[in-house]
C-alpha cells in the first residue's frame, strides 16, 4: 500500500507511535495466536452533526469522526482459514474458510463477526476484480477491540467493516486504493449485512481530518471542511436504548418508503420511474429547488399511507417486478407504505443541511440558527420520519433545558445518541445536570457514564500501524 500521498490511507510505524492501547492489543494477539501480527488498522466512528436518513437519497450530510474506533490486529497464516477473535468475552470467537462469498453473511440472523467478513470480502472481490486473485490462498489470524459504543447510532458496524477492509487490503497490499475508493467499497460491502445504509459512515471513517467536521457529498464520495462555529462545545449523549439496525427492518423500511415516494412521483410525472432509486436523482432530473420538490410532494402524493395494492396500480406494475425495482428482502412483506412522510422529511432535511453548511462559513455565524436547525432536525426525524425514540426524546429535552442552543438523535435512531451543541461557557454545568438527572444509577446498569456521555472534538481517519 502506497502512503505517500494524502488520498491514500496512512501507514504509521508503531516504533515512533507508541500507544498504551495498540500494545495491550499485541499482547493479548500474541497470547491467543502465539506470535505477533503484522498490522493494526483502527478505524473511528462518527457523530453526524445534521443530515439524518439522507445519504441513501443522495443528498450531503456534515458527520465528524469521534475518538472511540475500532482497532483490528492481524497476520496471515497459512492455514486458509479466516480465525477471528474480540478482546471482549461477549463477542465469541469465530472461524471459516477464508474462500468465503457474500451468500455466507446471513442478513436474517447478523452476528458480530458478519461485519468483519462484510470489509474483508469487500476487499477480495475487488482484488478479484482488479488483481487477478482466482481464490484465496492464504489464512488470517484476527483480534478486534471496539471502543464505540455498539447499537447507539456512532456507527461501530462501520467502524469495524472500515476496520476490516482496511487490514484486509495491508495485509493482502496488491493493488492501490485512496480513502474515498475504500470508504466507497466499505459502504457497498456494509449493505451484505442487509441494511441498506449510504455511505455516511463510510466515508466520514476515511476522510475524516483532525479538526474537521465534514460535509460528505455522494456519488462520487467526497469531503470537503466545515469550519465550527468557535465558543461551543458538541457533547453526545446515550438514551442507554439500543438497536441493531440489521436485525429489524426499520431501517430498509425507510429506505424502501423513500424509494417508493421517487418511484412514485416519477411515474405521475411520465419518467423511467424503474431505474430511479433516489429523491436526490429525481431533483436532479427535475432541475427543482429543495422548496420546489417539497411542493411537489404536496402535489403529487397523498398523506395517508399507501397500501401495497395502490402503488402496484399507480406504478403499474406486478408484485414480482416490485421486489427487483423497490423492496429489499426484510421489507417484503409489508402492506403499508408512507411516502409523503418520508419525502417530506428528506427534502427538508436536505435543505438544513444545505443552510447549516451555509451559515457556518459566514464570518459572524450565527450559532443560535444552527441550534434552531438541529432541533428542527430533531423534530423531523421524531414526529415524520419516526426514527426516534421515547427516551432520546426526553434526554433531548432535558439538554435543551439546559444550555443546549441544539440537541438531536444523531445516527440511524429508534434509540441510541443525542448531539448536543452547548456554549462553552456553560457546559460544565451542563454536564453536570445531565449526570444528576438522566444518568441516574438505575438507568446506567453498571455503565460507565464516561463511556456514554462524552465531550468530543472532531478525530482523525482511519490508518494502520506496521508493528
Ligand atoms: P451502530 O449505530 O453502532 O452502527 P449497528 O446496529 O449498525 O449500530 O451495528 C451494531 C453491531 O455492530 C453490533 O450488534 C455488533 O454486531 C457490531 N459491533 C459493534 N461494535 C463491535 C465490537 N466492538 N466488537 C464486535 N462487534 C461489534
Ligand atoms: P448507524 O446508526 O451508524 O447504523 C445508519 C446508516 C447511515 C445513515 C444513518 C442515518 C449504515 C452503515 N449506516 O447509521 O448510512 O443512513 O443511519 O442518517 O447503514
Ligand atoms: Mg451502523
Amino acid at each position: 500500500m502506497d502512503s505517500s500521498t494524502p488520498e491514500m490511507p496512512q501507514v504509521f510505524d508503531l516504533q515512533s507511535t507508541p500507544d498504551p492501547r495498540i500494545s495491550s492489543l499485541i499482547a493479548q494477539f500474541s497470547h491467543q495466536y502465539g506470535g505477533q501480527p503484522s498490522y493494526v488498522s483502527r478505524a473511528p466512528g462518527r457523530v453526524n452533526l445534521i443530515g439524518e436518513h439522507i445519504d441513501y437519497m443522495g443528498y450531503g450530510v456534515l458527520p465528524m469522526a469521534i475518538e472511540q474506533d475500532v482497532m483490528i490486529a492481524a497476520r496471515k497464516n497459512d492455514s486458509l482459514i479466516i480465525k477471528i477473535t474480540n478482546v471482549d468475552q461477549k463477542y465469541k470467537p469465530y472461524e471459516c474458510s477464508a474462500n468465503v462469498d457474500s451468500s455466507f453473511i446471513d442478513s436474517s440472523a447478523p452476528q458480530w463477526y458478519h461485519y468483519f467478513l462484510c470489509g474483508y470480502l469487500g476487499i477480495l472481490e475487488v482484488l478479484q476484480q482488479r488483481g487477478g486473485l482466482q481464490a484465496a490462498n492464504f489464512g488470517i489470524d484476527i483480534m478486534v477491540c471496539g471502543k464505540v459504543p455498539p447499537s447507539a447510532g456512532l456507527s461501530s458496524s462501520s467502524a469495524l467493516v472500515c476496520s476490516s477492509a482496511l487490514i484486509t487490503y495491508q495485509l493482502l497490499s496488491q493493488i492501490s486504493l485512496t480513502k474515498a475508493e475504500m470508504a466507497q467499497i466499505c459502504c457497498d460491502c456494509e449493505r451484505y449485512i442487509g441494511t441498506q445504509g449510504g455511505g455516511m459512515d463510510q466515508a466520514i471513517s476515511f476522510l475524516a481530518e483532525k479538526g474537521y467536521a465534514k460535509g460528505i457529498d455522494f456519488d462520487p464520495i467526497r469531503a470537503c471542511d466545515v469550519i465550527l462555529p468557535k465558543g461551543y462545545e458538541f457533547v453526545i449523549s446515550h438514551c442507554l436504548a439500543e438497536i441493531n439496525k440489521a436485525a429489524t427492518s426499520d431501517f430498509n423500511q425507510r429506505v424502501v418508503e423513500c424509494r417508493l415516494a421517487c418511484q412514485c412521483m416519477a411515474k405521475q410525472l411520465g419518467l423511467q420511474w424503474k431505474g430511479l432509486r433516489k429523491l436526490g436523482d429525481l431533483q436532479v432530473q427535475l432541475k427543482k429547488t429543495l422548496k420546489e420538490m417539497l411542493d411537489l410532494v404536496d402535489e403529487l402524493i397523498h398523506s395517508n399511507p399507501y397500501s401495497k395494492k395502490e402503488i402496484l396500480e399507480l406504478l403499474e406494475a406486478d408484485e414480482e417486478q416490485l421486489m427487483t425495482t423497490s423492496l429489499s428482502s426484510n421489507t417484503s412483506h409489508l402492506t403499508h407504505f408512507k411516502l409523503y412522510q418520508r419525502a417530506k422529511h428528506v427534502f427538508s432535511e436536505a435543505w438544513r443541511v444545505e443552510e447549516f453548511k451555509r451559515l457556518s462559513c459566514t464570518p459572524e455565524v450565527d450559532a443560535n440558527r444552527l441550534g434552531e436547525l438541529m432541533n428542527e432536525s430533531h423534530v423531523s426525524t421524531r414526529d415524520i420520519y419516526e426514527c426516534s425514540h421515547p427516551d432520546l426524546d426526553m434526554l433531548t429535552d432535558l439538554c435543551r433545558k439546559n444550555g443546549a442552543i441544539g440537541s438531536r438523535l444523531t445516527g440511524a435512531g429508534w434509540g441510541g445518541c443525542a448531539v448536543s451543541m452547548v456554549p462553552q461557557d456553560f457546559v460544565n454545568s451542563f454536564m453536570q445536570t445531565i449526570s444528576t438527572e438522566f444518568y441516574t444509577t438505575e438507568r446506567l446498569k453498571g455503565k460507565d457514564i464516561d463511556q456514554v456521555f462524552f465531550k468530543t472534538t472532531p478525530a482523525s481517519g482511519a490508518c494502520v500501524y506496521k508493528c
